[in-house]
């Protein structure tokens, strides 16, 4: 099964431009219970170079665009962020990288806990030998 799972959201646009509403527990397949969004993202940095333990989260870039790295510990798969009208569902267990923002770039996630250092898993060697005690 594809590490990367795309969630496509439907336009509301009209004649007068574009609109997207996201709904938890709709579109968004969990209750949502924090908003945060990236943006001025220096050139050249990247960002993420984590797991969590629990949290999902949905990913969009609403401007601009990022590249995601996804890892869940036996396969890698990269995908550009570059559309407002979709979304990837970041499940938990999966280590993430963001690359290659634009300038412009804008990337809201939408999480299914509050923010909770604990959950993070900041080191991959960790993240690697808990993905195999979870088997
Ligand atoms: C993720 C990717 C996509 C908070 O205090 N509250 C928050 O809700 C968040 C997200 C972060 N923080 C603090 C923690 C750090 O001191 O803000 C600082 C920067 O966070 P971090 O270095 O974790 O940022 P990224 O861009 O590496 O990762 C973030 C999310 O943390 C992470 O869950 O999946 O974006």
């Amino acid at each position: 099964m594809s590490l990367v799972q795309w969630i496509p959201f439907p336009s509301l646009g009209d004649e007068r431009g574009s609109l997207i509403a996201l709904e938890a527990e709709k579109i968004i397949p969990f209750a949502i219970k924090r908003v945060y969004y990236i943006f001025g993202t220096q050139p050249g940095v990247a960002r993420g170079f984590h797991a969590h333990k629990a949290l999902k989260q949905v990913a969009v870039c609403v401007s601009g665009k990022c590249r995601m790295l996804l890892d869940d510990g036996k396969k890698k798969e990269s995908v550009w962020l570059d559309s407002p009208s979709k979304g990837i569902l970041i499940n938990d267990f999966i280590w993430r990288e963001m690359h290659d923002f634009s300038s412009d770039c804008v990337l809201l996630v939408l999480a299914s806990e509050h923010y909770d250092e604990m959950d993070y898993i900041r080191n991959y060697d960790s993240f690697m030998e808990k993905v195999h005690e979870k088997k």
